[in-house]
């Protein structure tokens, strides 16, 4: 525990209380164990668990206060800090998310930030329907952390990617940490994120993330990681580059091409100067490949640090659209159209898009492009070498898509067994196997004649060329 903001105890466990909440280090839950509900109260928790994808029902039973487990490498707990690093605004956007779930998270940030590094935290409601997340959230965090919280309200829905930004305007630290509304943060997670930019103010940080389980709330280790993605722009967790594993200390940073998105940190104004996020995306997705991209390609760079960890749920569902797949598509065409040059048509492909007129309005990127060259940023081709090598690169395409037998107009080339890759004809279904990538709303029933989807491991083998 490094500080905790304790003031008068009873006068505060009375405030958690009228909300129904429970404050304090023991309870349900402590140290990161898995929590459990009677039965009764396991029929209560049905409904909304799955509204918001995780057991909000269990999360109130569980102390805001609660202690996680520390799984930094060993070596972590030996480093030394300067005393005197940047100060930090965190910053956690939310959506109808649950007020447990928040107040836990904003309690974590209070409990494992250093109080002289803490400059303020900042909530942004992305325009929420629900009545808890109102005044009843405000007063408790007023009341609870007098000057210490600011919230933002947006008028109308505005997608995760533009709440950031909102945030990123309040926020007065010379250091912004953005965060989902559903994180634990470790001891110790601050000091080495900040004195990683007090060397370089041009480094994008990304504390580790650990898993929330949305059902028992118990805390489990991930594995060290970097973070890559796919060609269609899902982000997805990578091995660490070959450099990090020869050298042989798991506490050394870890180089890495994008982010997942739910946690990162940067100095406030270099944020600013290389454009923040892409304002013109909507909802969701898109935007944590593009600022990995960016910073990489306009003189700073990302990296992981095993020495923070933050835990985060995994969650069922997300609430800010049911049709998560088309925004991301979309966003994807952007980072492509202004950061990719020759590499954009991997992006198209991988959506199974006509390179020409793809029939999506991406909105106006000539703002973004102007960014790249006011601020003079490397060519796509350089990222691929030097950031992200192991990304799959498809040259000499000479056509790609559905390949359809003229004699047998409903049978379609397929992915055959895996063991010696043979191609086979197979009913045409039009999903992975025979056209390359697949939408979201696929990927979830998906079913090739072998029973697995199409990935980019395995559209490649429908390329012509
Ligand atoms: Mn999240």
């Amino acid at each position: 525990m490094s500080n905790i903001r304790r003031g008068s105890g009873q006068t505060f466990k009375r405030l958690s209380k009228s909300l129904g909440l429970i404050e304090g280090y023991g309870g349900r839950g402590k140290g990161g164990l898995p929590a459990t509900l009677s039965p009764a109260e396991e029929e209560k928790a049905k409904g909304p668990h799955e509204k918001y994808g995780y057991n909000s029902y269990l999360s109130e039973k569980i102390s805001l206060d609660r202690s996680i487990p520390d799984y930094r490498p060993t070596k972590c707990k030996e480093l030394k800090y300067a005393k005197e690093l940047p100060q930090i605004s965190i910053i956690f956007i939310f959506v109808n998310e649950a007020l447990s779930v928040i107040l836990r998270s904003v309690h974590s940030a209070v409990n494992h930030t250093p109080t002289h590094l803490l400059k303020e935290i900042i909530l942004v409601d992305d325009n929420s329907d629900e009545e808890e997340l109102k005044a009843p959230l405000e007063e408790y965090v007023h009341k609870r952390y007098p000057g210490l919280v600011k919230v933002v309200r947006n008028q109308k829905r505005e997608g995760l990617i533009r709440a950031r930004i909102e945030g990123w305007k309040a926020a007065t630290g010379q250091v912004t940490g953005f965060f989902d509304a559903h994180v634990e943060f470790t001891a110790g997670w601050a000091e080495p994120v900040l004195s990683r930019i007090q060397e370089n103010r041009k480094r994008v940080i990304l504390p580790s993330i650990d898993n929330i389980k949305q059902d028992t709330f118990e805390v489990q280790r991930y594995e060290n990681s970097a973070h890559g993605y796919s060609w269609e722009l899902w982000c997805m967790y990578i091995s660490p580059p070959k450099d990090w594993w020869d050298a042989g200390d798991p506490s050394l940073p870890i180089r890495t091409p994008a982010m997942i998105g739910c946690s990162f940190v940067v100095n406030r104004k270099f944020f600013g100067e290389i454009g923040l996020l892409d304002p013109g995306m909507d909802v969701y997705g898109g935007e944590n490949i593009e600022l990995g991209i960016k910073v990489w390609l306009c003189g700073g760079s990302m990296e992981v640090l095993p020495c923070s960890r933050v835990a985060h749920i995994e969650r069922k569902k997300k609430p800010y659209n049911s049709n998560i797949g088309f925004y991301t598509k979309r966003n994807a065409l952007r980072v492509a159209e202004v950061w990719m040059d020759d590499y954009k048509s991997h992006v198209y492909i991988a959506w199974n898009l006509p390179l020409e007129n793809p029939g999506i309005d991406i909105g106006d990127v000539s703002e973004r492009r102007a960014l790249r060259r006011s601020l003079k940023c490397k060519n796509f081709q350089w990222y691929l070498d030097h950031v992200y090598p192991e990304m799959r690169r498809y040259n000499n395409t000479i056509a790609y898509g559905e390949l359809r037998n003229n004699k047998a107009k409903d049978v379609c080339l397929d992915q055959g067994p895996l063991e010696n890759h043979t191609a086979i004809l197979y009913p045409c279904h039009g999903w992975g196997p025979q056209v390359g990538a697949i939408s979201d709303q696929e990927r979830s029933k998906c079913r090739g004649p072998q029973g697995i989807c199409g990935t980019s491991g395995t559209f490649h083998r429908l390329l012509l060329g």
